[in-house]
């Protein structure tokens, strides 16, 4: 007898979450990351083994609070305390619905379910997919992880040291088993910004791990 039933899928348990891979970061972008498009083809290549791939994308208005430029007198990469806290002034980028903040035409995920567009207040920043800045607000990412069953985040992409690792800080704070693909990843690498995310990572219980321990472990080109 055919069986009609409409069952409900198996849960994902493990989800591949690919920061912000945008011509912004990319050399000759507006906040250019030394050999961020080495990230594409190895972020192509990790999304084949995952069949759960989340993407994000840093999403500001143009009036927004991370920018020297909305602060007169200030300079790209000097920090400035705000109401929740220190903040990193940026050059202006990742402007929505500009070539900056579109995602690299090379990223081929075709699987990807869903996308988080975070920084989207002008007030607040977000470095993590997870809670914006001021520590309090939602993106609304841990909740559909969880709504799906998601137990395992595996991430990479671009900034290592800020998106890249609050994102991880927080998957982890969210009760997440987390992983962070180390040469799937570039940073930015300001004032030791590097070593210090690495460090917060280790005592959180992030792992650390190449993209080949992966494929090798998943069995994918
Ligand atoms: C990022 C700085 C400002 C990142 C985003 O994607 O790591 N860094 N906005
Ligand atoms: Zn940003």
């Amino acid at each position: 007898m055919p069986d009609n039933r409409i069952d409900m899928m198996k849960p994902v348990e493990d989800v591949f979450l690919a920061v912000d891979v945008q011509y912004d970061f990319m050399p000759g972008g507006a906040l250019a990351v030394a050999q961020g498009d080495e990230v594409v083809p190895v972020i192509n290549r990790l999304s084949r083994a995952f069949s759960h791939v989340v993407l994000t994308q840093d999403w500001h208005p143009r009036a927004h609070v991370s920018f020297a430029a909305n602060h007169a007198g200030r300079e790209p990469f000097e920090t400035m305390t705000l109401p929740y806290g220190e903040q990193v002034l940026w050059p202006v980028h990742c402007v929505q619905d500009t070539h900056g903040a579109a995602l690299h035409r090379d990223l081929h995920v075709p699987h990807a379910r869903l996308v988080i567009r975070k920084g989207h207040h002008a007030h607040v920043d977000s470095y993590s997919a997870f809670l914006e800045a001021d520590r309090a607000t939602p993106t609304g990412l841990e909740g559909y992880l969880r709504n799906v069953g998601a137990k395992r985040v595996w991430i990479a992409g671009l900034a290592t040291d800020y998106c890249v690792a609050w994102s991880a800080l927080d998957a982890r704070a969210a009760g997440f088993d987390v992983t962070v693909i180390e040469d799937a990843c570039r940073a930015i690498d300001l004032d030791g910004s590097l070593d210090k995310a690495w460090q917060d990572m280790r005592d959180a219980g992030v792992r650390r791990v190449s993209s080949e321990e992966i494929l090798n472990a998943r069995q994918t080109t």
